[in-house]
């Protein structure tokens, strides 16, 4: 396994629209492996291979307590969502230190392929449908303060390219 690098915003790359997987492979598996140790070691509860620079459509997310409750989802599509929403406080690893809220379905259903290629339908609420829906996002090239208003986003751009600047002196 390694620790794959991630992509921070304002990084164009993480504006990609990423493709579907075209086969679930050992390449897939090691991909998969690379992103769970990458989401645990960075105290993450998702991820999705476009903030690693893999433009395919692969999430991994562990939303439990004892943290051994991966779930991955290979090429997911939403079949249901909720009539309903709500305003979550979300953060993301490709912008650190930011928290801000965002309007999600409180409910949804996803189909996926998991790590072995099978086909599974996971019914999510709560903090899993939150990081369902962030990941998904990821995955059409939208990084979740894009929901922001104009002013806060440029105020986040401006942050984060003074901290990149400063991390590369
Ligand atoms: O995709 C990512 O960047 C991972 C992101 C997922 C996420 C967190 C919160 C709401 C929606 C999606 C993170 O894991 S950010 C770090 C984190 O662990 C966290 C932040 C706020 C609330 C809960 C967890
Ligand atoms: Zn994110």
């Amino acid at each position: 396994m390694a620790l794959l690098t991630l992509l921070f915003f304002p990084d164009a790359r993480l504006q990609t629209v990423a493709k579907p997987v075209p086969t679930v492979d050992e390449r897939v598996r090691r991909l998969v492996a690379d992103m769970l140790e990458t989401m645990y070691e960075a105290k993450g509860i998702g991820l999705a291979a476009t903030q690693v620079d893999v433009h395919e459509r692969v999430i991994v997310i562990d939303v439990s307590e004892q943290r051994d409750e991966a779930v991955v989802l290979i090429n997911p599509q939403v079949v249901w969502t909720s009539s309903t929403t709500h305003l979550n406080e979300e953060g993301c690893l490709s912008v650190p230190g930011i928290y801000d809220g965002v309007e999600r379905f409180d409910a949804l259903t996803v189909s996926a392929l998991d790590a072995m290629g099978q086909s599974r339908v996971v019914q999510a609420e709560g903090l899993l449908a939150v990081c369902i829906q962030h990941e998904m996002d990821h995955l059409l090239g939208k990084v979740f303060v894009e929901y922001l208003s104009p002013l806060k986003r440029n105020r986040i751009k401006k942050k984060m390219l003074k901290a990149q600047r400063e991390e590369a002196r």
